[in-house]
């Protein structure tokens, strides 16, 4: 149903690039872009009282057409902070997308079974935390765990969000978590740091410790110190990001996944172009072997298990 609300998009804030190139890299049959988001259109699904920003909008046919662009095979769409609970536009997504997108929803501790199993037949496989202090409220852990064991049983997983800084803190935390864990873009290191230094050490200690978390290798365009430049007449930006990343598929190559993060929320200098985003892939990911683990083998036995001889979660 359309509502009137005319929502005024927060000042800065940048929109999706509009006509990305086609990527130089061919993607593998089958890939999946494994993070990414509906925004609105706020006419039809308004945006959260309690959001932190305003976005401009960003429907499901827009995402559809990017993906068919870049040559993507699916989707998983994650609900962004900006429609808080309210997962009626990632929901009415994976609907329109004849099963090619599967979700990630936020989900309080007053959501009934009902709607968890109603968000279920939907395509939804798992609930995000997010522990950003920039884009959400603080929740109880308690609360957070309660739903972890609610969604296990619907053999979901949680995607986690935080800053570097904040996981000593948190590990004890995510180490209770009983599904898989996925963390959003890496952990969000310092780049500007050294890849063997304590900070990005710890991650990876992290994810040697627990066999059940993944890592999205995502979004270098929002951790790159040195931007979008390309260097040498090359066409590869965000070459700050690439060695971790690729340290990342390295050493866990069956619990990475890879996402566009279109239509890049809270973006404020520059908006990445998708096409360009698509071929760092192989400078991540060297082998034929590695980028068919990421971008096919393991989002498709974490989303679409069915599917998969050995569906794991
Ligand atoms: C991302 C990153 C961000 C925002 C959100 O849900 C969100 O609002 O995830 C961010 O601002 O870093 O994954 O899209």
């Amino acid at each position: 149903m359309k509502q009137d609300t005319i929502f005024e998009k927060t000042p800065g804030w940048l929109d999706w690039y509009a006509g990305p190139s086609r990527p130089a890299y061919q993607l593998p049959a089958g890939a999946v872009d494994a993070h990414c988001h509906v925004f609105g259109p706020g006419a039809e699904f308004p945006f959260a009282p309690e959001r932190k920003y305003t976005p401009c909008d960003a429907g499901k046919e827009q995402l559809f057409a990017l993906r068919d662009h870049l040559g993507f095979a699916r989707n998983v769409i994650v609900q962004a902070t900006c429609h808080g609970a309210d997962n009626r536009a990632m929901v009415d997504a994976c609907l329109a997308s004849q099963g090619r997108a599967r979700g990630v929803a936020t989900v309080r501790r007053s959501v009934s079974d009902q709607e968890l199993q109603s968000l279920h037949d939907a395509g939804v496989r798992g609930v995000r935390f997010n522990f950003v202090k920039r884009l959400v409220d603080f929740t109880p852990k308690d609360e957070l765990l309660e739903i972890a064991g609610r969604v296990a049983k619907l053999g979901w997983h949680v995607v986690v969000y935080f800053e570097a800084q904040d996981l000593p803190e948190l590990w004890d935390f995510f180490g209770a978590i009983p599904t898989t864990v996925v963390v959003d873009h890496m952990g969000r290191p310092d780049v500007s740091k050294d890849i063997d230094g304590p900070e990005f050490a710890l991650f990876l200690k992290f994810m040697r410790e627990h066999p059940n978390v993944w890592s999205k290798v995502s979004c270098p365009e929002r951790l790159s110190v040195a931007g979008p430049r390309a260097l040498d007449g090359e066409r590869i930006p965000y070459r700050d990001v690439i060695p971790f990343a690729r340290r990342l598929i390295e050493s866990f190559p069956d619990r990475v996944l890879w996402g566009t993060d279109w239509p890049h929320p809270n973006l404020k200098d520059h908006m990445p172009d998708d096409g360009l985003l698509v071929d760092i892939i192989p400078h991540i990911a060297p082998t034929y072997a590695h980028q068919h683990k990421l971008l096919v083998e393991n989002p498709m036995r974490l989303y679409w298990p069915e599917e998969t001889a050995n569906g794991a979660r």
